[in-house]
């Protein structure tokens, strides 16, 4: 689309109430007021496409190009009447017609294009590149069923396809097409774009590539399919791990889809606009998400030598120049290495340029261990990208630390210029404006509408720390979204919770480092202590979201437990007056929309060291949640902000885990032996209560994992962090305290904004 004059934006949403009852009459022969909330969805899906297609596309002289595998991005109906500040005026329009905004986005599917953290700060990342006015763009797959969608049935999990895709959705067709060669076979794409709409600015486009060919009736049962049928399957699933090895060729496959259409994609731009590809870093800046995308390096120079005549030397340093990687994890097994004849196999035509980058890595450094292709004949992705790209990020302090300290200091000792730091953010427009306009409306009031584009100036609120009527309507606020999250929970999940009960949640991925193991225990004491006699103060309600990779063996025994946990809890009429478990089905963004406003202690527990940065401590925080943590990731820059008094901190700190692993002398028994309570509750996990309503194959298996093995060392902190939510529980009574700490953690929220994150990008990385 064009460029147009804003002009033409100001008559559409002068003339929005119009332009919808007219949509509603071409639609479907009826006004506004007659439509179904799913028509009016539609309607409203129409005239925001609309007023989006007049909005100013940005088209700078150098662009980012950030290539991911996931986008979680979330739906788009509110967030985009937010973004293009209408918001409050099609409510009113809504309320006029007897509709509410809240049923209608109800309507919309959830995109379903990422697993979790990474996909997400992607996400934040597109709207703050846009709202900052950068010229940028998204490039990634269109997975018809995108994450698998969880079903719970007898106390497990089951997956099952996510089908979000609709005749009429955000997704724009475009005729852009490229060929995608794997060997000898070649298949075609085609692009969808999206848009990105800037808060109170432009436009951006995600772009979204898929196979013209794939075949949706492949799917069988759940998420089953033909692995083999590459030309019909590839762009069906986005892979359902997060962080776990699922050394796979269709991933390959699916990889080099993806980095094939980017650069493909990018050498047209740049052709388009006549510019020379010798001088490609001057308008083009490729942010790696991780090292899932890093064919695109080898890719790039591939075309650079083979079709536009470079020199080997001349297109390795244009493309090193180019391209920047984003590392978001330090596990080992995380940490993508592909067996050579993987490759050999999926893209044949790769593999002398990839031979080529490790001879000159060889040639130069002795050291095995920086080597991009090992004795085993393994490729190590991310070897690839600290050499041959220009600046590689860690997404926490603590966890850059540690890349440069440990992980990757083979690495940082050749190119310490290279490594920087790039603090996660996320952004206020979705997990504030959009998901709690209470806190947002009572935040203008006391402070003004500056923070909205200047998320510092939140901090202002800190002046009113001791001001009475401020805090009594944070308060407020807080027990209102925990009235509408209950009575949501009551209808999705058909549990009642207690608004008066203290909110503890802990929603992300489920993995063993993540310890949501160790939550469990902790629920599995405060049971035992109340079938004891001892009641708390006052309800205690446990919320989980999560979903495991279905490979995951051990992370779906773990949800098992919580399963089997909420049907003993919530049906023992001893105990479920003061505590209650839930395990949401299906979490995703939407839902942890409704979560997050709702949390009063929010879980970032993770072993210290594990988690490279977590994005929803900083949503929870920004919503008045008080945490419970370890120093790990965020939460160490989170706890600098707010201070010891706002903040509950537990648990080992990363150097000594990191010395346990070094030593190997952790014995998960010898806490267990050691101590009563934690004896109790692991012994729980096969007791008679829980093999009556579990199945003791996936129970036992989980208690072994605990007491022979124990990796992310769950039982080492199960003490300590028992007593410290002793103490945030109790605490919680203490009014006066706990609502300073709510107004503490949003004043000081401002740090964790998105926009802050990618100013530091573009001023340390693409300088655009
Ligand atoms: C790798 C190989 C094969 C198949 C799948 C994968 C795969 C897929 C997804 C590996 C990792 C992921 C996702 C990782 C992720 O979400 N990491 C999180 O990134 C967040 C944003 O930086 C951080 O806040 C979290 O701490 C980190 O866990």
């Amino acid at each position: 689309m064009s460029k147009h004059t804003n002009m033409q934006r100001d008559i559409l949403v002068l003339n929005l109430e119009e332009q919808i009852e007219q949509i509603a009459q071409e639609k479907y022969g009826k006004s506004l007021k007659e439509c179904t909330d799913a028509e009016a969805y539609y309607v409203l899906l129409t005239v925001v496409t609309r007023l989006i297609d007049v909005s100013e596309v940005y088209n700078g002289e150098k662009k980012i190009y950030y290539i991911s595998m996931e986008f979680l991005i979330g739906k788009l109906l509110s967030n985009n009447l937010i973004n293009l500040r209408v918001y409050d005026k099609v409510q009113e329009i809504l309320k006029k017609n007897g509709k509410e905004l809240s049923k209608i986005e109800e309507v919309e599917p959830e995109p379903s294009l990422g697993n979790g953290g990474l996909g997400r700060l992607a996400a934040c990342f597109l709207d703050s590149i846009t709202t900052l006015g950068y010229a940028g763009e998204g490039i990634g797959l269109n997975y018809h069923y995108g994450l698998f969608k969880q079903v719970f049935k007898d106390n497990l999990q089951n997956a099952e396809k996510n089908d979000w895709i609709e005749d009429q959705s955000w997704l724009e067709d475009t005729d852009v097409k490229f060929d995608v060669n794997f060997g000898k076979k070649t298949v075609t794409s085609k692009l969808y774009n999206m848009n990105i709409v800037g808060y109170d600015s432009g436009v951006n486009k995600l772009r979204l590539f898929d196979l013209d060919t794939v075949d949706e009736s492949l799917v069988k049962k759940g998420i089953d399919f033909d692995k083999k049928k590459v030309d019909k399957n590839l762009t069906l699933f986005l892979y359902p791990d997060d962080s776990d090895e699922a050394g796979n060729l269709l991933r390959i496959y699916q990889e080099y889809f993806l980095v094939s259409n980017a650069a493909q994609l990018i050498l047209k731009e740049q052709k388009e606009r006549q510019y020379d590809l010798r001088k490609l870093y001057d308008h083009a800046v490729i942010q790696i998400n991780d090292t899932h995308p890093t064919m695109i390096i080898p890719e790039l120079i591939r075309i650079l030598v083979e079709d536009k005549a470079f020199q080997m030397d001349e297109a390795i340093e244009v493309v090193s120049k180019t391209c920047a990687y984003t590392n978001h994890t330090i596990l080992a097994e995380a940490l993508e290495t592909w067996p050579l004849k993987y490759l050999e196999k999926v893209v044949p035509q790769l593999v002398p340029y990839i031979k080529e980058l490790d001879k000159r890595v060889k040639a130069k450094y002795k050291n095995p261990a920086v080597h991009i292709i090992d004795k085993d004949k393994k490729v190590h992705m991310a070897f690839i990208d600290i050499h041959y790209g220009f600046s590689i990020n860690g997404v926490a302090a603590i966890h850059t630390d540690i890349l440069k300290d440990t992980e990757l200091n083979d690495f940082y000792k050749i190119y310490p210029e290279k490594f920087n730091n790039k603090t996660n953010g996320i952004t206020f427009r979705r997990w504030l404006l959009s998901c709690n306009h209470e806190l947002s409306d009572m935040l203008s009031d006391t402070i003004g509408d500056g923070y909205k584009k200047d998320a510092m100036k939140l901090e202002k609120l800190l002046e009113y720390k001791d001001d009475e009527d401020v805090l009594n309507r944070i308060e407020g606020i807080k027990k209102h979204k925990k009235e509408v999250l209950a009575d949501y929970l009551k209808e999705k999940e058909g549990v009642e919770v207690d608004p008066e009960s203290i909110f503890d949640i802990q929603v992300k991925r489920l993995h063993e480092y993540k310890r949501q193991q160790m939550n469990a225990l902790y629920i599995i004491h405060k049971y035992l202590e109340i079938k004891g006699g001892k009641k708390p103060t006052r309800p205690l309600t446990f919320i989980f979201g999560a979903k495991a990779a279905p490979a995951y063996v051990i992370a779906k025994d773990i949800i098992h437990l919580l399963l089997v946990l909420q049907e003993i809890i919530n049906n023992d009429p001893d105990v479920n007056k003061y505590m209650k478990v839930v395990m949401v089905e299906n979490y995703n963004v939407s839902y942890a929309e409704k979560l997050i406003p709702a949390c009063d202690v929010s879980e970032q527990i993770s072993l210290a060291s594990k988690e490279a940065s977590g994005t929803s401590n900083m949503k929870f925080m920004l919503n008045g949640a008080v945490t419970l943590g370890t120093d790990d990731g965020a939460n160490v820059e989170i706890h600098n902000f707010v201070g010891d008094d706002n903040i509950y901190i537990f648990g080992i700190k990363s150097d000594e885990v990191i010395n346990h692993y070094k030593k190997a002398d952790y014995v998960s028994k010898d806490y267990y032996k050691k101590s009563k309570v934690i004896k109790e509750a692991v012994d729980f996990i096969t007791g008679p209560q829980a093999l009556k309503v579990g199945h003791k194959e996936n129970l036992k298996r989980l208690q072994d994992e605990l007491l022979n093995k124990d990796w992310f060392m769950t039982l080492i902190d199960l003490e300590d962090y028992i007593k410290t939510k002793d103490q945030i529980f109790a605490d919680y009574e203490n009014r006066d305290k706990w609502k300073r700490m709510m107004l503490t953690n949003i004043a000081e929220a401002g740090f964790f904004s998105s926009d802050r994150t990618i100013k530091e990008y573009n001023r340390d990385i693409w300088k655009l």
